[in-house]
């Protein structure tokens, strides 16, 4: 509805004023003025409706690839673990040789990432921080969080 009166304002009124102005006004100096106004406000309304078009315009589908499932720079996969509820989501992670896991502190409460062989090692994460670590050899790696020794997970590599 705003863009109707907006069109109207800048396409009609401009059209109107331009014919009462001729009439109206037989200097010619300014007539030419407001011409040129009239030319300046109609190229704005032109403007408009293109931006207007190209806005209206389907947008592109969006990127398919899930954030969370997304790709690194070097095309290994990352698979996402989320540490919320004083847990690890998913707990247990199956990933091939040189993918990443990265984990996101969900929680309020800090948390860590430790495997007991030292390979997985955070910092504390506040919320909303990350460690991402990329596996590169098999095996099975059982971690816990450092803070709350409750908290297990673990991450088989193959
Ligand atoms: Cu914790």
């Amino acid at each position: 509805m705003l863009v109707l009166i907006f069109v109207y304002k800048c396409l009609l009124v401009p059209i109107a004023d331009f014919r009462t102005k001729t009439l109206n006004k037989l200097n010619f100096g300014k007539s030419f003025e407001v011409v040129l106004m009239n030319s300046s406000r109609l190229i704005i309304a032109f403007a408009f409706l293109m931006i207007l078009a190209v806005a209206c315009a389907p947008s592109q589908p969006e990127q398919t690839t899930d954030k969370t499932i997304g790709r690194s720079e070097d095309s290994g996969k990352v698979a996402a673990v989320a540490i919320k509820g004083f847990k690890f989501v998913p707990a247990e992670v199956n990933i091939k040789v040189g993918e990443t896991v990265v984990w996101t502190n969900e929680d309020t409460a800090p948390h860590t990432v430790e495997s007991s062989d030292d390979t997985l090692r955070s910092d504390e994460l506040a919320k909303g921080d990350t460690y991402s670590y990329t596996f590169t050899k098999a095996g099975k790696y059982d971690y816990i969080c450092g803070i709350h020794p409750s908290m297990k997970g673990s991450v088989t590599v193959q």
